[in-house]
């Protein structure tokens, strides 16, 4: 033991080991069922937590640290290595990629210069005293991608992450709250982070005396995780003796159910006005004049008006799409989805390993041998979803997403009505590969146009490899 270990209680403890993550990630890349994939690298996260008992007793209800004593026990999502190669090789942007911020004596600042963040700069405004804020490092680093679009199957809701470099002895942030389900996942040096009970206000920055005491404080050291629901007030430092790397994976933004109510109310008022003429009524010739804020509550007509506009709300319920409304919600996610990081497997099932190529002027393996025995499935559970627009039914999907959020609109294309029912027996039938022959069309010939089409648009794979010609 090293001398000043013993003068550290928070190194006592059993040690929690866990695979390495690139292990792991070979490892899930075997599991067959990409939405148990999910569940398993959320176990990683959260280990030796149980799932159960973590979304039981913890998810949106209170903050939670898991304490490893195990410094590796993250090691290979992100390093400041990494951060350093990414400055080199990548076109990292100020304020759009990078901010550089600093918190001192009570004042957050942003010092974002215009144009390209490289390393000459930022670690200069590093050996400053400020932060680095990486934006998106799913867009830079392949295993941060692998591993949000892996989770983001298990939340049903876009998983994000920010990268936070803090130099010892200062703090990057004023006590701030956010929208997300937030997960603090320590990577380098130590990091002391206090945790407040929620307090809404319309600034969610917040000064020193107004927050009072901390509910949670700890000294979050590499390998351990800080759990909080949206809404804790929250506020990192660094210890004078070292420096801290943190990524935050989020999720659950705007995933509540007053969300789907935004979308399903006013799609239900569309529906209720339209049939029932109780809605499209006149209101009282002088409804304004006992009504509003400015008129007491003395005035019996008030109670009349009131309880008539309940009576429509609660009529309002039975006029209620929810299918379409969740639907809604559903686009909306596969939009916000990272594209699906193909293990070497599904590489090599699908079309991003067809031959097809051009010899001598001359384009050949353009034809995919598609036959009644020929066994498919999606490539991922999560990866596509069949969704009503008036008469016709289109399939989105999110094979074609970018790393930049919402850098691509979301992408669809029209389901022909004889491929429907075909194509709603091969998501459900998901993670099982079917025949295309047993695909439920009227004939091969239409079972064989929409493996092609999926195939093409590489939303299947296939369980033996095609033949080309
Ligand atoms: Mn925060």
């Amino acid at each position: 033991m090293k001398p000043n270990e013993a003068e550290r209680p928070l190194r006592s403890g059993r040690q929690v080991e866990g695979p390495a993550l690139h292990t792991l990630l070979t490892d899930l890349a075997k599991v067959h069922n990409s939405r148990e994939r999910a569940g398993k690298l959320f176990e990683w996260l959260i280990h030796p937590v149980p799932l159960q008992s973590f979304f039981r007793d913890i998810w949106e209800k209170k903050p939670a640290l898991i304490r490893r004593h195990n410094p590796e026990y993250y090691k290979g999502l992100f390093s400041t290595a990494e951060f350093d190669r990414i400055l080199r090789d990548d076109d990292v942007q100020f304020g759009v990629n990078l901010d550089v911020t600093s918190y001192r004596n009570g004042k957050r600042e942003t010092h974002n210069p215009p144009g390209r963040a490289l390393p000459f700069t930022v670690w200069d405004f590093y050996k400053n005293g400020c932060s680095l804020r990486l934006l998106n490092p799913q867009a830079f680093s392949i295993t941060v991608w692998n591993v949000l679009s892996i989770l983001q199957e298990h939340f049903g809701s876009m998983a994000g992450a920010n990268v936070y470099l803090t130099p010892a002895g200062t703090q990057g942030f004023a006590p701030h709250y956010d929208d997300i389900e937030a997960f603090i996942i320590q990577l380098e040096g130590r990091k002391h982070w206090r945790v407040y009970n929620p307090r809404y206000t319309a600034d969610s920055n917040f000064s020193q005396s107004e927050i009072g005491e901390p509910s949670l404080e700890v000294v979050l050291e590499a390998g351990d995780l800080l759990y909080f629901p949206r809404g804790f007030i929250h506020q990192g430092d660094c210890l004078p003796d070292a420096h801290s790397l943190h990524i935050t994976i989020s999720s659950y933004q705007k995933n509540s159910w007053g969300d789907l109510l935004q979308k399903l109310v006013p799609a239900a008022l569309e529906m209720a006005m339209e049939e029932d003429i109780e809605f499209r009524q006149g209101l009282p010739l002088d409804y304004l004049t006992y009504m509003g804020v400015q008129n007491s509550d003395k005035d019996s007509r008030k109670a009349q008006f009131t309880e008539h506009l309940l009576s429509l709300m609660k009529k309002l319920a039975k006029y209620a799409p929810v299918d379409a409304a969740v639907d809604q919600k559903a686009k909306e996610f596969l939009h916000d989805c990272l594209p699906p990081v193909l293990t070497p497997e599904e590489q090599a099932s699908s079309v991003y390993s067809a031959p097809t190529r051009i010899e001598d002027g001359k384009a050949r393996d353009v034809t995919a041998h598609i036959k009644p025995e020929t066994k498919i499935r999606l490539l991922r559970d999560g990866i596509a979803r069949l969704c009503s627009e008036g008469d016709a039914v289109f399939l989105c999907h999110t094979v074609d997403n970018s790393r930049v959020y919402h850098k691509e609109e979301l992408k669809s294309f029209e389901v022909l009505p004889e491929h429907t029912d075909a194509m709603e027996f091969l998501i459900h039938s998901y993670p099982d590969f079917v025949s295309v022959g047993s695909l439920p069309c009227d004939s091969f010939k239409e079972k064989a146009s929409l493996a092609e089409l999926l195939f093409e648009r590489g939303l299947i794979h296939t369980c033996e490899p095609l033949l080309f010609s």
